[in-house]
């Protein structure tokens, strides 16, 4: 079975002034992270806008990573969808290009019950020959699985994983405790040591986009038993990803992108820019902790 291990920037799409996929931002993002050592990226994830985007674009976004990266690294494609039919079109879209893995944030809006989860799951993997990994997102998909549940979807062998976004690290490690085949990726950046400390062994995330290097740093640390040095790097990518997390992850992974030289224009609206005071907040803290 493909290993999992390491750094994935989940992506950002860049978009033009005129509000068009900017390819060749999307390229640069790729390559300056290839450079860092990042293991692969996740592509068309919540970082990517997914959900503001076309499934077009969607099909678009990957096809540009695979193009930029594919042959180098592992490219993990988010295709979740509201219904179980658009995410199995998105999911053959993935298979054919050759994704190493697909990944799917549980359909939201509705609420289903756990078998209808499950279905869901299983019928878009029946679908590919890659793997697929279970996009566990409550704060955003306000579905919250459990333990149970977890137990329920890992008995397919298809579904190798889970992309673990959130603040819950009993339950990330009573996960990696009783399903040690399964792969675990911690998805909140500023949990990137203590998921490790609890057996993670790799992770996607928004600001590994620009800072990945950061995180390789922490892990390299933890390797060598330097806690010390892992945790006051922690906490430097803690500082920043407060100020992310108050004026908006999104537009301020695209500002810190943009100040790297790189052009990513604006979020999609409904979101709105960031203001002059939130440029300047999010400017002094990457100074400091550069
Ligand atoms: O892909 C990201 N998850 C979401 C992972 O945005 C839902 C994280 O990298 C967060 O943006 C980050 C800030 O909370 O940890």
């Amino acid at each position: 079975m493909t290993k999992f291990s390491g750094i994935y920037p989940a992506l950002i799409t860049p978009f033009t002034s005129n509000g068009k996929i900017n390819a060749k931002a999307m390229e640069q993002i790729i390559h300056i992270n290839l450079e860092k050592g990042v293991s692969g990226f996740y592509v068309g994830g919540s970082t990517a806008e997914a959900f503001l985007l076309s499934p077009e674009e969607r099909k678009t976004v990957l096809e540009i990573a695979m193009k930029a990266a594919g042959d180098k690294v592992q490219i993990i494609a988010n295709i979740g969808m509201l219904s179980t039919e658009q995410g199995i079109d998105l999911a053959k879209h993935a298979d054919k290009l050759g994704v190493s893995a697909i990944s799917s944030v549980p359909p939201f809006y509705y609420q289903y019950t756990i078998h209808e989860y499950y279905k869901y799951y299983v019928d878009i993997s029946n679908t590919v020959s890659v793997p697929m990994l279970i996009y566990n997102v409550p704060a955003m998909s306000k579905v919250n699985f459990s333990e149970e549940d977890f137990v329920t979807f890992f008995k397919s062998r298809k579904i190798i994983g889970v992309k673990y976004t959130s603040y819950d690290l009993f339950l990330a490690q009573k996960l990696i405790s009783r399903f040690p085949k399964k792969i675990l990726f911690i998805g909140h950046d500023e949990i990137f040591l203590s998921a490790i400390a609890a057996g993670a062994k790799a992770a996607i995330g928004s600001t590994m986009c620009f800072m990945a290097e950061k995180f390789i740093q922490i892990r390299n640390c933890f390797n060598n038993h330097d806690m010390k040095n892992a945790l006051k790097i922690q906490d430097e990518v803690n500082k920043i990803i407060a100020v992310l997390i108050k004026i908006g992850v999104f537009k301020g992974v695209k500002a810190a992108l943009e100040l790297q030289g790189i052009p990513c224009g604006q979020c999609r609206k409904p979101f709105q820019p960031l203001n002059s005071q939130e440029l300047q907040e999010l400017k002094e803290v990457l100074d400091l902790y550069k």
